[in-house]
């Protein structure tokens, strides 16, 4: 009876000590705080270096100037008779004559060689009525060949604008 309470109490002692020392051991790995790594930084974005830049400065195309030139209409006729100019390029006839003059796309009568609608007999191009001394008549040419043109009252007298 004496050696079995001993062994009971050398039982319950070696097994506190087996359980403190099993705790004692794991404690620490419980009570480990479990330490996250700094996560990597998030590399802040950088602009594309693929986006075009915009232009700033948008190229113009190459336009030269227009200008209007020039043709006086005396007794004898159109003076110059034919002319060259550019796209976009203005005539102005000028009444210098003692007569009425009606400068207007060929052909007589029916006015329809420059390729333009709307004019009074045909073509746009086409003064409508007799110039008188003095007066004048401005056309814009924005087709380019070589256009024919006539005194509608004198149908004698010729001229060509040539737009190029
Ligand atoms: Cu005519």
């Amino acid at each position: 009876m004496k050696y079995a309470i001993i062994a009971i109490v050398a039982i319950v002692v070696i097994g506190g000590i087996v359980y403190y020392t099993m705790n004692n051991t794991t404690a620490p790995a419980n009570n480990t705080t479990t330490v996250t790594p700094n996560p990597e930084p998030t590399p802040s974005p950088t602009p594309s270096a693929t986006t075009p830049e915009p232009n700033p400065t948008p190229t113009p195309s190459p336009v030269t100037a227009v200008k209007t030139v020039q043709v006086n209409i005396t007794a004898s006729g159109f003076e110059p008779k034919d002319i060259t100019i550019n796209r976009g390029d203005s005539v102005k006839w000028v009444n210098q004559s003692e007569d009425e003059v009606w400068p207007a796309s060929g052909v007589h009568p029916t006015h329809t060689s420059y390729p333009t609608t709307g004019g009074c007999i045909g073509s746009t191009f086409d003064a409508c009525h007799g110039l008188k001394t003095g007066e004048s008549f401005t056309f814009q040419f924005d087709i380019a060949g070589n256009w024919k043109y006539h005194d509608h009252l004198s149908a004698s007298h010729f001229g060509s604008v040539t737009v190029q």
